[in-house]
């Protein structure tokens, strides 16, 4: 048995090897008829092809989700050559029959895969593919189905030894590989929607904490973990649940937790008394600087740590102007957050598509109350925010040397920063840059040899002799245990010191800092942040 192949209905995603399979299907005098995007492609390669609008009589529609859903394509896939009604039924209506059907389907499962958007995932969802796909594979009898790229070849070889005919047993094969096909498409999508829903309901914790559902996320920190972002009803402070996204790609787990502490850090610094940038990554300060204008401060706060700063986060406490913001889309940035930003710094940001740029509206307050919550296993832990500023510290000197001026406003500067870098924290600064931060070490000297090592590595990056450390003040975010951490601050060249105190060896400590001929003040307040 053999079936004989006149006319072929190709729409296809996936182009490749399509113009040399249907020049050799017109060579063979089989009539050609395709969708829109793959008529285009047939067309200019010189073939004959009628759009499949002059079958239907309908245009394609709605962004192409209606262009194949209509009995003169359905009709001509699923009429039985041999059943007189079916015939009859074809020739009254003025149907052809469709003996070949070549599809593959919107890349569905490549849309997942990448970092796609939600609505992006279900406009890939085909419909008309997979249903002509079935009507085909139905009726194996009278029709071939070929849904794989790589079957290409194969039908040609057949089609020439037989003829311009198919075997019965090869259409059934084919119609067996393309219910496979639309069984596996079905289970991706299934799959995927089933994580879109555990997504939102997989926090019980947070749903008992009031929050809304903002947006389902991808995946959580890692890929294999589902997240979602809740808003707290009625919260009106600026920040990352309020702003608005101007462009660029959905934001991730990490991306919304970074921005969040970018902006929360860089609210610390005064709009109205100086230009200040945080660069973020994996939700600690790698750079952050105050300065006459954004651009200044961009440049400083880049310079801490450029190779961190790659892929980062970039928040900033002013309007964002067209020199910073030109500045900033020259590496690859994550994510800008500003309160606000002028029509020339929108369209630079503009010109990188993928960049999100959130625009906040306003500074979050650093003093304001509210709470933080952390899961445990089987419960949760809520404290109030971290709302002590350093302005509001009275600053305790220590040390036989009191800080000059300069120092002292960069040991506020540094401790500004401190609280927000996780613990243990060592910041060092000059000249309101930092030049070098020790993070997240479970040893605080550790975290004072890498924020030391740090400030060497940015002295041989600008080729200047001396560490960046030498003549820079340090701020640390819990007192130091022992002296060796101050000790190493000494040798790394610091000049002052800001730590909150309290150590059962605090005159170890300010003895040593006498002995280096440091300044160092206390502030009574521990920045810890884990
Ligand atoms: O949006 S759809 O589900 N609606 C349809 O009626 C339809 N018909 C074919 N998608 C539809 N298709 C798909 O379009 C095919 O499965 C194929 O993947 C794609 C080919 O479109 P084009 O020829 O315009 O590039």
């Amino acid at each position: 048995d053999q079936v004989r192949l006149t006319r072929a209905l190709l729409s296809v995603s996936d182009k490749a090897g399509l113009v040399d399979f249907a020049r050799a299907l017109d060579a063979r005098g089989i009539a050609l008829v395709s969708t829109g995007g793959t008529h285009r492609e047939l067309k200019a390669a010189g073939l004959p092809v009628t759009e499949v609008a002059d079958l239907t009589g309908y245009p394609e529609m709605m962004d192409g989700r209606v262009k194949t859903l209509h009995p003169a394509v359905h009709g001509g896939l699923l009429a039985v050559r041999q059943n007189p009604e079916h015939q009859a039924a074809l020739a009254a209506h003025g149907i052809g029959a469709i003996d070949l059907l070549v599809v593959n389907l919107y890349p569905f499962e490549a849309t997942i895969a990448r970092d796609a958007s939600y609505d992006d995932c279900v406009e890939n969802i085909d419909v008309g593919g997979p249903a002509m796909i079935r009507a085909a594979a139905k009726n194996h009898a009278d029709v071939a189905v070929v849904v794989d790229v790589s079957d290409y070849g194969a039908i040609l070889d057949e089609l020439a030894a037989g003829g311009g005919t198919l075997s019965v047993a090869t259409c059934r094969r084919l119609a067996g590989k393309a219910f496979a096909r639309t069984a596996a498409y079905d289970a991706a999508i299934a799959n995927w929607m089933a994580a879109q829903a555990e997504a939102q309901t997989s926090a019980p914790a947070f749903r008992a904490l009031g929050g809304q559902l903002a947006q389902t996320l991808r995946y959580g920190e890692n890929p294999h973990q589902t997240a979602a972002f809740y808003r707290t009803p009625g919260a009106t402070r600026p920040g990352i649940a309020t702003a608005r996204q101007l462009q660029g790609k959905e934001l991730s787990y990490n991306n919304l937790n970074d921005t969040d502490a970018a902006y929360e850090c860089v609210a610390e610094f005064d709009p109205a008394r100086s230009a200040a940038v945080v660069i973020v990554k994996h939700a600690n300060p790698c750079g952050v600087a105050e300065g006459a204008t954004l651009l200044d401060a961009y440049e400083r706060a880049l310079a801490c740590d450029p190779t961190s700063a790659f892929g980062g986060i970039v928040a900033l406490n002013r309007t964002l102007d067209a020199e910073a913001a030109a500045k900033i889309v020259e590496i690859f940035t994550e994510v800008i957050i500003a309160p606000d930003a002028t029509p020339e710094a929108i369209a630079l940001v503009a010109a990188k598509k993928n960049l999100r740029l959130l625009l906040a509206g306003g500074l979050p307050d650093p003093r304001a109350g509210g709470e933080t919550v952390k899961t445990l296993s089987g419960g949760f832990l809520v404290q109030g925010r971290d709302a002590a500023t350093v302005d509001d510290m009275t600053l305790t000197v220590v040390t036989k040397r009191a800080p000059t001026e300069q120092e002292y406003a960069d040991l506020r500067f540094a401790y500004r920063i401190a609280k927000h870098v996780k613990s243990n924290a060592i910041v060092y600064a000059r000249n309101g840059a930092t030049v070098g931060i020790g993070a997240g070490q479970m040893s605080r000297v550790d975290s004072s040899r890498i924020a030391a090592w740090k400030a060497a590595e940015g002295a041989a990056r600008i080729g200047v002799p001396e560490s960046l450390a030498k003549g820079a003040v340090v701020a640390s975010d819990a007192f130091f245990p022992f002296a060796d951490g101050l000790l190493a601050a000494a040798e790394a060249g610091a000049t002052a010191v800001i730590q909150p105190g309290g150590s059962m060896r605090d005159a170890d400590v300010i003895a040593a800092a006498d002995a280096a001929g440091l300044a160092m003040v206390f502030t009574g307040h521990r920045h810890f942040r884990h």
